[in-house]
């Protein structure tokens, strides 16, 4: 039974996501963020970072919620939500694994968290034009017709993306207003999954 560190709407929505589309049996503990737990001692114990989303497998404790989900598909979806290590078309499902937790996720961090460089914004400007370029770039991967990120077959970037875009819903420009990529959540939002997690973590706003 996997346990699951989260709080709604969050990274941690990612990881609920899969675990739901997976039909993994789990057990939800919510991390307060109005009264900082996740920046409680006995939190840091599991996650020094003090972040969520944590998963725990047994006695384990795991972070960073690309590679929770990539963990998630490569033990229990078989082939069906990502290509086998050593196929070539792994290639192209890393880089976008990578792109989404090492500059797409930052990006947004800097967004919600501008406060934090001193200068909020300035911060919020200059993230917000470059969020606008990931966007253009993302919706560009899809115009080719393709149904999904890396072809016609849905995969774990798929999910990802889609948690991404819907970060961006507040914002002056929100992801779905590129017709590539508002073609693409209509789809993702038509998942029994996507609708599923949406209630369990009581969010209403944009299903
Ligand atoms: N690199 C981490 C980042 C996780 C992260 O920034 N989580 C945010 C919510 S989306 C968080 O827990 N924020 C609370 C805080 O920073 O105090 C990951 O990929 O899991």
């Amino acid at each position: 039974m996997y346990k699951l560190y989260y709080q709604p709407g969050t990274a941690s929505f990612a990881v609920h996501w899969l675990l739901i589309e997976l039909d993994l049996p789990h057990e939800l503990v919510l991390i307060d963020f109005a009264n900082n737990q996740q920046k409680s001692p006995e939190y840091l114990k599991i996650n020094p970072n003090g972040v969520v989303p944590t998963l725990q497998i047994n006695d384990k404790y795991i972070s960073e919620f690309a590679g929770i989900c990539m963990y998630l598909v490569d033990k229990h979806a078989a082939n069906d939500l990502a290509p086998a290590a050593d196929h070539i078309d792994r290639t192209k499902y890393n880089q976008w694994m990578f792109y989404i937790s090492n500059t797409i996720q930052p990006a947004f961090r800097n967004w919600f968290y501008s406060e934090e460089f001193g200068t909020p914004e300035k911060t919020k400007a200059i993230t917000q034009k470059k969020l606008e370029y990931i966007f253009s770039r993302c919706n560009q991967q899809l115009a080719d017709g393709r149904g999904y990120f890396l072809g016609d077959q849905r995969t774990t970037v798929d999910f990802l993306l889609t948690t991404m875009m819907r970060w961006s819903r507040n914002m002056p420009k929100p992801a779905d207003q590129w017709p590539f990529l508002k073609r693409f959540a209509l789809k993702m939002k038509q998942l029994n999954s996507f609708k599923i997690v949406n209630q369990r973590e009581g969010l209403t706003d944009w299903v």
